[in-house]
């Protein structure tokens, strides 16, 4: 152990622990900016500390602690310091506060209230005003770029990607896409990671508000909402409910109170998406098809997959999406039994996820002129939404979801959560194996936070070997081994983002200072989901859910049907 002192406090921590972590464990939050665990650069020069004997200010976030140090966290010198760099970066920053998407829930602007920086004398233009809106999922603003570099570590680092990179010297640094002039034109999987890990207003969503509004207000349209099953659990951070608050009830009231006519559930698709996907798989386990089959709801995955990866194309499963498949249903079967003409039906999706927005206007989901899903809004978009329509979000009495495409299982609902995917598949797939029903359906090896989980089903006399992976990086080096025959798996499941969906690029954005004292938002958000499987779900596998058995009856015969082909399942780009 190493003893120190911390404003006069004695501490006492391991070696290596940094001066941030030895502050935070007698309750001293040292303020940070560029700060994350993938990011420990030092640039912002937030957290600088004094240290008794030295003229030099340290960083705080990277310094490691040395037996008897002497540590002043709110000296003059460092207060003044603080202070100043504040002010020089504030002099680089659009600082249009009262129209800015990140506007109270802005770390820069929370810094420069808490440490009352409340003029700054520098004058001139900003060094850059570039606005990129081309790509359909991220927004880039350069005015209000600090370059702390979370998004171009988070990219490169965590998502394995690197389309942003640091260009320019000096005052002149901003965070820029590597090639071209925009995002669009790189390597860029829309992911929105960068965003979520943003800590100002200098990377945002593509928003479709407008849109939505503009369904809603059109008296021909027929308008219907589904939310991803990660929605749910998130939503209630917007208004103000501590992390980890299921909010299903009062968002399906939310929904019709801003006028949608029918509350549907992306979870329906899921279950879908179950069926065709576990049926694909016993078939190619059965007859010898490509194998590893790897999943294709993560729209950010099947783009990289599509860019790296093309010689591994046969081996996504052919299934669209949830969210494709729920409005593919709404667009004809529902249309049918309720003779509604699909042109004058609009499905809004409700998605954590910004790939989404690319997602639903990819060309091979579009039918006769038609998409699956008209427009994508993320979690927070629908908060703007329900904030601007006015609606008292928490007197809200819960309601239910609408019949049929809003009943699930709980099977559908763990999509949202890393692992989710493949325990729904197993569930399934085993009965759809063996015919008989099997009564454990926790896969508990396949839940949790690990970057890759491997495990063996048994399925009567089969064993099938699975693998779940999220996070581009983490994704990339399975693939590569998958791509050198290395990699002995039936079925593999991948989400780009750490944690899956519930830790999406359109979630709530959470100040990183909880993150960096170990808040685990992945983790408090899937035990949501993991409880509504477990708790509160009537059926918990997607062949019980009473709907999804309806429209197979009345409409696509069976899975993997000629039918169910032509409705549910897609190509993909080469
Ligand atoms: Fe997901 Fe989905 S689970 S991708 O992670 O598969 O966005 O929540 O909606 O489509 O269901 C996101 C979440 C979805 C889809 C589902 C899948
Ligand atoms: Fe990188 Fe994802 Fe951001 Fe694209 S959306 S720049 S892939 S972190």
């Amino acid at each position: 152990m190493v003893n120190l002192k911390i404003n006069n406090v004695d501490v006492s921590v391991e070696e290596k622990t940094t001066i941030l972590e030895a502050a935070r464990q007698i309750g001293i939050n040292i303020p940070t900016l560029c700060f994350l665990e993938h990011n420990k650069i030092g640039a912002c020069r937030m957290c600088v500390v004094e240290i008794k004997g030295s003229d030099v200010l340290r960083s705080a976030c990277n310094f490691p602690v040395k037996e008897g140090m002497e540590v002043f966290t709110n000296s003059p010198k460092v207060r003044e310091s603080r202070k100043n760099t504040l002010e020089l970066t504030l002099s680089d920053h659009n600082r249009d506060c009262t129209t800015c998407i990140r506007s109270g829930n802005c770390e820069l602007q929370t810094l420069a209230n808490d440490l009352g920086v409340n003029t700054v004398p520098f004058k001139g233009d900003f060094s850059s005003d570039t606005y990129d809106d081309k790509s359909l999922s991220v927004v880039r603003d350069e005015s209000k770029c600090i370059f702390c570099k979370r998004c171009i570590n988070t990219c490169a680092k965590i998502q394995g990607i690197g389309a942003l990179i640091g260009k320019d010297n000096g005052f002149d640094s901003k965070s820029r896409p590597v090639k071209g002039d925009v995002l669009a034109d790189t390597n860029c999987i829309n992911c929105g990671q960068c965003i979520i890990n943003c800590p100002v207003g200098a990377l945002t969503e593509k928003v479709n508000v407008d849109e939505v509004w503009e369904a809603l207000s059109d008296e021909n349209k027929h308008v219907v909402v589904q939310p991803a099953p990660a929605v749910r659990a998130a939503l209630g951070e917007e208004f103000g409910y501590e992390i980890g608050t299921d909010v299903t009830g009062k968002m399906v009231a939310s929904m019709r109170r801003l006028g949608f006519d029918k509350v549907f559930d992306t979870d329906f698709g899921a279950d879908m998406t179950i069926m065709e996907e576990a049926y694909e798989l016993v078939d190619r386990v059965t007859n010898g098809g490509t194998l590893p089959m790897v999943t294709s709801c993560c729209p950010a995955w099947v783009k990289m997959c599509e860019q790296e990866y093309p010689e591994l194309l046969d081996n996504l499963s052919s299934c669209k999406s949830p969210q494709a498949m729920t409005g593919a249903l709404i667009k004809t079967h529902y249309a049918e039994v309720n003779n509604i003409d699909p042109k004058d039906i609009y499905v809004v999706s409700v998605m954590p996820c910004v790939a989404k927005k690319f997602e639903v206007a990819r060309e091979q989901l579009k039918e006769d002129d038609l998409f699956d899903s008209d427009v994508c809004i993320t979690t927070r978009e629908l908060a703007r939404m329900i904030k601007e329509a006015g609606i008292d979000f928490k007197n809200l009495d819960d309601e239910d979801f609408d019949p049929i495409y809003g009943e699930s299982s709980g099977a559908g609902v763990i999509f949202g959560a890393t692992g989710g995917v493949m325990e729904a598949a197993a569930r399934t797939a085993v009965e759809a194996i063996t015919g008989e029903v099997c009564e454990n359906v926790d896969y508990e090896a396949v839940r949790g936070l690990d970057g890759l989980k491997e495990a063996t089903i048994t399925a009567g006399d089969k064993e099938i070997k699975v693998a779940v992976v999220h996070g581009g990086a983490n994704i990339k080096k399975l693939m590569d081994k998958v791509k050198k025959g290395e990699a002995d798996y039936d079925f593999i499941e991948c989400m780009a983002c750490i944690g899956g969906c519930v830790n999406g690029g359109g979630q709530p954005i959470v100040n990183s200072q909880l993150i960096n004292a170990g808040l685990s938002l992945p983790q408090e958000r899937a035990k949501v989901l993991y409880n509504q499987d477990k708790n509160v779900r009537p059926v918990r596998k997607s062949h019980e859910n009473p709907s999804v058995q309806k429209v197979y009856k009345e409409f696509l015969e069976k899975p993997n049907s000629h039918k169910a082909h032509e409705i549910l399942h897609t190509t993909y780009v080469d």
